[in-house]
């Protein structure tokens, strides 16, 4: 025999001015045990109020917007005779009755309207435990939504707490919200994704004034996620230190004097790579690359070197090879080369890959000192600014001399601080002294 059954709003520990979020349910709607029939909110918490028998509505007393309290009738249900029903008519079953947590389907062990608001107000797992129960964490942040979005949040492995904004009524998490975040969270890449970082925020900036959007150019997007990725996973330091180019730049006039009008004049930068790889050959632990595993080192016995170039499109890093067997001019005359074939987009593959150590200068704009970020898997970059002339004092007066300013980045993993000193040292000895490099 049929019976029907009253559903009222349970004990919920004494709080008043519940709001009804969303009604779920409808007179005619065949409903299961537990099914939940309508979604509450207190200002601490929301709650799903389950049904505590199966069978057919028969009336809905309540909307969304309404304001309920203990006792408050939410429907009737015309139960099946044999279903069972967790409550009486007139009492209805305490929530802990009502749906026990190991009913509750794994991880989720929360018990939708046992909630006590009043006593856990910050315990997301009422809300969305998946998460914060299985890592024992208790969030600040609430996520309102109703079981079907929860339940869609869970099946693409969101945690729900994680949307910290639902595009919803008061701020309730639709399925759209959910859908949103996987999308972000996809666009953010394979740097971000487990990293735990948390992605920033997308702000609207034409509400403060105009604006215009320029999407950026491939190597500029492929750059970006690199360089993040090596910034999230290399320990950097850098270190910076000035030396004395005054011999070496006479030297450099002195040679583009000689040079016919349309051969390539030298830059200092041809010093710099021949001075870099004289370094290298003394400390071969910077001519090297980590294992994937950390747990190797694996040196090179070539030498090529990456040189950062300037593109209308982005930053490129043309490699140049074997510099430590090439002459000057012979080095001169690639990087001329290579440099315009990368400021014309016409490099290939092969010419930026197999670097051993890379050269970032921006000495032909200025600065005086830069962090450069590794390009992994080397283990060091040296940053050049622009050499200036300083008044030196040289024990009895002060003397004019050229002063180049170097920023050696490291991995910290592989070079130690005492290594990457006195690596620059060795460098600035070959550039104070260009003679040393025949050594
Ligand atoms: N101090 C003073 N003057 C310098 C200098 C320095 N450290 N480096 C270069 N100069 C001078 C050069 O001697 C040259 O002078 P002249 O015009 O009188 O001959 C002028 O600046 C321009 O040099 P250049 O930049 O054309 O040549 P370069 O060999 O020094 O550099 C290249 C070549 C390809 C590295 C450079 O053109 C370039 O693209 N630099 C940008 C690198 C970059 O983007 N780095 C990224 C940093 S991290 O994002």
């Amino acid at each position: 025999m049929a019976l029907l059954i009253e559903i009222k709003v349970p004990d919920v520990g004494n709080v008043a001015g519940i709001d009804v979020v969303d009604v779920l349910v409808k007179p005619g709607d065949k409903i299961k045990l537990e099914q939940t029939l309508a979604v509450l909110e207190t200002d601490k918490a929301s709650m799903d109020l389950p049904s505590s028998a199966a069978g057919v509505v028969q009336q809905v007393f309540i909307k969304p917007g309404d304001n309920v309290s203990e006792g408050t009738l939410i429907a009737t249900v015309l139960a099946d005779a044999e279903e069972p029903v967790l409550s009486e008519i007139e009492e209805p079953a305490k929530p802990e009755q009502a749906v026990g947590v190991e009913k509750m389907p794994e991880p989720v062990v929360a018990v939708p309207v046992a909630l006590s608001v009043a006593q856990e107000p910050a315990q997301s797992v009422v809300h969305e435990p998946a998460l914060s129960v299985v890592e024992g964490t208790a969030s600040a942040h609430i996520a309102h939504a109703t079981p079907a979005v929860r339940l869609f949040a869970r099946e693409l492995g969101v945690a729900i707490d994680k949307i910290t904004a639902g595009s919803g009524r008061k701020g309730r998490i639709v399925k759209d919200d959910v859908k949103h975040f996987v999308k972000k969270v996809m666009e953010a890449g394979a740097v971000q994704s487990g990293s735990g970082i948390p992605l920033m925020p997308s702000v609207d900036f034409s509400q403060f004034g105009e604006i215009e959007e320029r999407k950026l150019s491939k190597i500029k997007r492929l750059t970006g996620q690199n360089l993040s990725r090596v910034w999230l996973n290399l320990p950097m330091v850098t270190y910076h230190d000035e030396v004395d180019i005054t011999d070496m730049e006479a030297f450099r006039i002195a040679l583009n004097a000689e040079k016919a009008k349309d051969e390539v004049k030298l830059t200092g930068l041809i010093f710099i790579i021949k001075a870099l790889a004289a370094a290298m050959e003394q400390f071969p632990q910077f001519n090297a690359s980590l294992s994937a595993d950390g747990e190797r080192l694996i040196l090179k016995k070539y030498l090529n070197m990456g040189i950062a170039v300037d593109t209308p499109n982005g930053l490129v890093v043309p490699v140049l090879r074997d510099v430590n067997r090439k002459g000057i001019n012979e080095l001169s005359a690639e990087l001329a080369e290579i440099s315009n074939k990368a400021r014309l987009g016409k490099l290939m593959p092969a010419q930026m890959q197999g670097g051993c150590i890379t050269i970032s200068s921006l000495g032909g704009i200025g600065g005086t000192a830069f962090t450069p970020i590794v390009n992994a898997p080397e283990v060091a970059i040296l940053g050049v600014t622009r050499a200036k002339m300083q008044p030196v004092w040289d024990g009895l007066v002060f003397v004019p001399r050229l002063m180049l300013p170097l920023d050696l980045t490291y991995d910290h993993r592989v070079i130690d601080g005492v290594e990457g000193a006195r690596f620059m040292a060795a460098i600035k000895q070959y550039l104070g002294d260009i003679r040393r490099l025949l050594l």
